[in-house]
């Protein structure tokens, strides 16, 4: 038999810390910008957290954790990925001590992964900037970010390095071209923030993360750092080249982070498009030595691709943050998403050419409403073949990208248990092989249950794919 996937394949999960665990206000952390965004991305921010903020109680997944990696384990996850609240750690960000109750949770977190032989996978800013730094410094906008950061990450690699090999340094990092604040804890509105700030607050985090590759390399021999990026492939509407222009001029706008990254310096098509938009990046004596240390590996999230136009009227579609012109051959998710399987072996056949290093797909995944049923064994579940039928086609796709030559080493599915959205901030759009009762109206009892698909996630788990 043909084997699809390689022997150590890391299947598993994903989930971010603002989004799962709640007790926002618990054992000293700080608040972040997440317990002031009730609305999600697009939405109004409050000046305080708010009630109607789901993420606030998340999943309680800082209580339930165990009961949750047990149910992980059960799956025959080889891989978890989380992050870390950075405000569990440094509660405003800019002190120099950590606080130890939150330091002590995710030593005993990654044990419990450890327990079952899961390898715990760590973003370090996953949408969570500290909210004193957002107020206090315009989050990413000031270069001093880079200080505190680096203290930050100095603080996690000490404390897990003998814990957790594979780092990320920053969740969807070309998400802050269009949210600023979620991505770049930013507090001036997208419509205010002019390019100049925008490109210089990108700079600074692209120095912080190869400041982290470095120190993680110092720190943690063996360790491997990766960039995330938010990946879309960009078709061009029509076959008339000035779509196919415009399609190059936005995947080079998206993707120019990890060209950065991957490669160590910024590519020359940026110089254009940064002078067209009057933008001149300060940079200091340091950085450019800084920039050559490169990540070990590129992961990304991938929930479809989008289209360019040169046509202004061309409709534009929905989609992950990125947006772009509507695909009238692809179907798209209860929001409006484009669903596009043969995307992911397009995107990843594009990263491997591009970058020739080892790709991660560290998320992916279908939002939907489920329902509670009662099961064939008396237990309620949610009968959730749409979920399965998306992911089944993605992992085909990704099989015949590693038939293609890339090298690939995992997969771990978005929100393996329900979370709240990040864009919608809402627990009705549900991702996870596990349902979690609880509505966006703060109602329901946190119980866990087992949806199909878990079975079925079993099942792809302990075949190493081999049963598609
Ligand atoms: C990515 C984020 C995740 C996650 C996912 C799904 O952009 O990294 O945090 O939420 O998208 O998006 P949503 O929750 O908006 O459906």
């Amino acid at each position: 038999m043909k084997t699809l996937f390689p022997e150590g394949f890391l299947w598993g999960g994903a989930v971010a810390a603002n989004q799962c665990e709640g007790a926002y206000l618990e054992d000293g952390k700080g608040l972040s910008i997440q317990d002031i965004m009730p609305h999600g991305i697009m939405g109004a921010w409050t000046k305080e957290p708010t009630e109607d903020n789901m993420k606030l109680v998340g999943v309680d997944f800082y209580h339930r954790y165990k009961e949750d990696i047990r149910l992980f384990a059960e799956m025959g996850f080889k891989i978890f990925r989380t992050s870390i609240a950075w405000s569990r750690i440094f509660p405003n960000g800019d002190e120099l001590t950590p606080n130890e109750i939150g330091l002590q949770f995710y030593d005993d977190l990654f044990d419990e992964c450890h327990k079952y032989g899961i390898e715990p996978m760590v973003t370090i800013s996953h949408y969570e900037t500290p909210l004193h730094l957002a107020k206090e410094y315009n989050g990413w906008t000031n270069r001093k970010l880079i200080r505190f950061y680096e203290n930050y990450v100095r603080t996690i690699f000490a404390r897990y390095r003998g814990k957790v090999k594979y780092w990320l340094t920053f969740n969807e990092i070309n998400s802050i071209l269009m949210a600023p604040l979620m991505s770049g804890g930013i507090m001036t509105p997208r419509e205010e923030l002019s390019a100049q700030n925008l490109y210089q607050a990108i700079h600074h985090e692209l120095v912080a993360s190869a400041l982290a590759v470095k120190i993680a390399h110092e720190m943690m021999p063996g360790a491997m750092v990766g960039c995330m990026i938010l990946g879309s492939p960009t078709y061009p509407l029509t076959a008339h080249p000035d779509d196919v222009i415009k399609a190059m001029k936005k995947d080079q706008e998206n993707y120019y982070f990890a060209d950065v990254q991957v490669r160590g310096y910024y590519p020359r098509y940026l110089d254009s498009y940064l002078k067209e938009q009057g933008v001149k990046i300060q940079m200091e004596p340091g950085d450019e030595e800084i920039l050559k240390n490169t990540v070990d590996f590129v992961a990304f999230s991938y929930y479809g691709s989008s289209c360019e136009s040169a046509d202004l009227n061309a409709e534009v579609g929905k989609g992950n943050i990125l947006g772009g012109v509507k695909n009238p051959f692809l179907p798209v998710s209860q929001w409006g998403w484009p669903i596009d399987a043969q995307g992911l072996r397009y995107l990843l056949n594009q990263m491997y050419d591009r970058y020739q290093k080892p790709l991660f797909v560290v998320e992916n995944g279908l939002g939907a409403e489920d329902h509670l049923v009662m099961g064939p064994d008396g237990e309620l579940t949610v009968e959730d073949d749409y979920r399965i039928q998306y992911m089944e086609a993605h992992i085909r796709e990704m099989a015949k990208a590693l038939e293609d030559g890339v090298e690939l080493l995992g997969y771990t599915s978005w929100g393996c248990i329900d979370l709240v959205s990040a864009s919608t901030a809402q627990l009705k759009k549900r991702y996870g092989f596990i349902y979690v009762d609880r509505n966006d109206d703060g109602t329901g009892t946190l119980s866990r249950y087992k949806k199909k698909s878990f079975y079925w996630y079993k099942h792809i788990i302990e075949t190493n794919g081999q049963c598609l």
